[in-house]
């Protein structure tokens, strides 16, 4: 397909799948067209006023053709909703267990990646090929929408919420990044590129804490962000003690706050007897808006962090909170 190229480039899992759905849309679409457009002009010309072709046998309806112009069409309607609803599904619903996690802020106009070892990138972002790749996205200010047309992923990344995403990618090389929703003046200039590299250097480029460039920028549209020596979660855990989270939450749950350690994933119940899993979202809204849900058994004493943490430092506790597991906790525990 060199010269005129129709559609992106296909480079994830989704891209072949939703490459097919379009063009059996296409291909269905072009087919009633082409036939309703022609029996239109046959009839057209045929049975025009004065032409000799004969009228006789003429009905007014025919049952038949009522039906199957109304079956036919429904179950090309229904096979395409299952189909479509199928693959958005796979696209939107939960990643796989083993998907890397990437966080990723959306501000105006830039892209911000975090990645849990604590390397950082602006408008850049380095995966494995092979490895699906989960992002945990969230926007400072407006809505953006994270958009790569090789991946055939668009999400919107909305203020106030972790909006995820997952993909495969397939192939190594380089990739447009685009915001996909107006978000002010600079919005065009909100741009990126998505670097996929063979395994091998992307184990190097770790290594190298992102200063490795397998793929040069001529462009140099991307700046790093700068390398910060701790990992998202160590960063989170310095945090945790600056803004003396622990003198409420301990190793155990205690008299003035539960503990953290195993709470992601856990079902937490609530005063008005709701249950909660403890996600991402769950544990982002616990500090800005601690009164939005409160557990069952403790005062409602927690101060509210809305305002003083940036999306930045707030993934930073998340991601340290998420790795308290409770193992380490009945390690700490002394008896
Ligand atoms: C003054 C005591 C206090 C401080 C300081 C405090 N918390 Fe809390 N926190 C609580 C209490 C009490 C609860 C349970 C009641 C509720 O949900 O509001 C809670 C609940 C939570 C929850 C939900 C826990 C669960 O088991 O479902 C999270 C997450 C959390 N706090 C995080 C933090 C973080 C992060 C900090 C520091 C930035 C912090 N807290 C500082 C008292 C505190
Ligand atoms: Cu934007």
């Amino acid at each position: 397909m060199k010269g005129v190229q129709l559609l992106p480039e296909q480079a994830s899992t989704f891209a072949s799948q939703v490459d097919l759905l379009f063009w059996f849309l296409v291909a269905v679409t072009v087919f009633f067209t082409v036939l309703i457009g022609a029996l239109v002009v046959y009839f057209a010309l045929r049975y025009r006023r004065g032409s000799t072709a004969s009228r006789a046998g003429a009905k007014e309806t025919d049952l038949r053709l009522e039906i199957s112009w109304s079956l036919i069409p429904l179950t090309i309607g229904l096979i395409v909703f299952v189909w479509a609803a199928k693959l958005y599904a796979s696209a939107y619903g939960p990643p796989p267990e083993n998907a890397l996690e990437i966080f990723v802020i959306g501000k105006q106009w830039m892209w911000h990646v975090q990645h849990p070892n604590g390397i950082r990138e602006n408008n850049e972002l380095h995966i494995p090929a092979g490895r699906p790749v989960k992002l945990t996205m969230i926007s400072q200010d407006v809505i953006h929408s994270f958009f790569v047309p090789a991946f055939r992923i668009k999400r919107d990344v909305l203020p106030g919420k972790y909006n995820v995403v997952w993909f495969t990618a397939t192939k190594p090389g380089k990739y447009h990044l685009f915001c996909a929703e107006y978000c002010g003046t600079q919005h065009s200039r909100m741009i990126g590129w998505v670097y996929v590299l063979e395994p091998a250097d992307y184990e190097k480029w770790l290594a190298s804490g992102g200063e490795a460039r397998p793929y040069a920028t001529a462009s140099g549209a991307g700046t790093m962000a700068g390398v910060s020596t701790a990992s998202l979660k160590e960063a989170g855990e310095k945090l945790y003690t600056q803004l003396r989270c622990n003198a409420c939450h301990g190793a155990t749950d205690g008299q003035r706050g539960p503990t953290h350690y195993g709470l992601f994933g856990k079902k937490v119940k609530m005063r008005d007897g709701t249950v909660v899993t403890a996600d991402e979202e769950y544990i982002r809204e616990s500090i800005l808006r601690p009164l939005a849900k409160v557990v069952d058994g403790y005062e409602p004493i927690m101060p509210s962090y809305e305002g003083l943490l940036n999306e930045e430092r707030v993934l930073q506790l998340v991601a340290y909170i998420k790795s308290l597991e409770s193992s380490t906790k009945v390690a700490e525990v002394k008896p």
